[in-house]
């Protein structure tokens, strides 16, 4: 299905009562966990325990009449709003707008995926946008406060680009960013090494494009190392192919660590999944386990996991509160569960 489309029967029915004129709005009963904010659409949710508070740094979607197409155009957003929490299925706090695009320089459109994190007190939040030249770059932006507000750097991360920083910290207090996404997050015109505005995947039997890692610099706002290839590999040792789209890496990067395993989890985009798959390094190679996380309502499916008060929890998001409008999502949260061999217990995000 392409980036404009709905995914779902649930969303063509939801489609055809929008056309018949009546309230698309899907039954809630249906949705394993209820939306965390409901007076904004939110997306794309990055989580983080910073004092011992949970603290989440989510898109902002709105509906900027933007139409929609394969780049995802139409997901125009401008600033981002940071939300806290003190307990699970406690209040949801609004921070307010911790960064606007009107105060990034070098900024032209589109605020996608953030991330943040937290070195010696200073809080940084890094984000995705494209510069004047439509060319999508990732920026820093440091802050006294987990909440923001957030002073942008003037220019971008020199050497970064593409979308959806992550940001993991190692026990070993080193600091990395994961970063990148294939179609309308632009890693496909990056395979040289520089920028080209033409796109160039590799043939279907060929490794897939992998997602990028750096280690960040002391400073929090530079890359330390050239980007280095996440590299998947399937159950043989083989690296997955990029005709292997059920599997391979799409978008929506993110690592986590548990009893000294590295898990890498990922969105596969259009087959739109949440896939993990884990390693013994934080650089990999990561052998794919499985799914976290099935298709949700809407095109896009992106996620973050994060410890809290001896619980492990996945936070995604769907459009349920838009009735299935891809670019109008809003963010959720569930408690994760392992096996005891550490491998994860996939979720449905719809009750049967
Ligand atoms: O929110 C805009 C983009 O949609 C994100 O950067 C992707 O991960 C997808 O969720």
């Amino acid at each position: 299905m392409n980036r404009s489309g709905i995914a779902g029967v649930v969303i063509i029915a939801l489609s055809i009562a929008a056309v018949a004129g009546q309230a698309p709005k899907p039954d809630p009963a249906k949705f394993l966990t209820p939306p965390l904010v409901k007076d904004l659409y939110t997306a794309d949710p990055s989580a983080h325990v910073f004092n011992g508070k949970l603290f989440i740094y989510p898109s902002h979607d709105i509906d900027a009449g933007v139409p929609p197409d394969d780049l995802g155009s139409h997901f125009a957003m401008r600033d981002y709003h940071v939300f806290s929490m003190d307990a699970v299925g406690g209040k949801v706090i609004d921070h307010g707008v911790a960064l606007d695009i009107r105060n990034v320089p070098w900024a032209g459109r589109q605020m996608w995926a953030p991330d943040a994190a937290e070195k010696g007190g200073k809080y940084y939040l890094y984000f995705p946008v494209k510069d004047r030249e439509d060319v999508f770059r990732i920026g820093a932006a440091v802050g006294d406060s987990p909440t923001g507000p957030f002073t942008p750097q003037a220019q971008p991360i020199k050497g970064s680009y593409s979308i959806d920083p992550a940001v993991f910290k190692d026990s070993d207090g080193k600091y990395y960013m994961y970063f990148g996404g294939i179609w309308g997050g632009q890693l496909q015109r990056w395979a040289s090494g520089t920028y080209t505005p033409k796109d160039t995947y590799p043939a279907k039997d060929q490794p897939a494009l992998g997602a990028k890692i750096a280690r960040l610099g002391d400073d929090m706002v530079s890359i330390a190392e050239a980007p280095k290839d996440v590299v998947l590999l399937d159950e043989k040792g083989k690296a997955l192919s990029a005709g292997d789209t059920g599997r391979r890496f799409f978008e929506g990067a993110w690592l986590h660590k548990r009893n000294g395993t590295y898990y890498f989890s990922y969105s596969t985009g259009d087959t739109h999944f949440i896939m993990y798959a884990t390693g013994s390094s934080p650089y990999g190679p990561f052998t794919v386990k499985g799914k976290i996380l099935e298709p949700v309502l809407g095109w896009t499916n992106h996620h973050s996991i994060v410890e809290f008060q001896e619980k492990s929890y996945l936070f995604y998001h769907d459009a349920q509160l838009s009735g299935g409008q891809t670019h109008l999502r809003n963010i959720k949260m569930i408690e994760l569960k392992y096996r005891p061999d550490g491998s994860i217990i996939p979720i449905d995000a719809y009750i049967e």
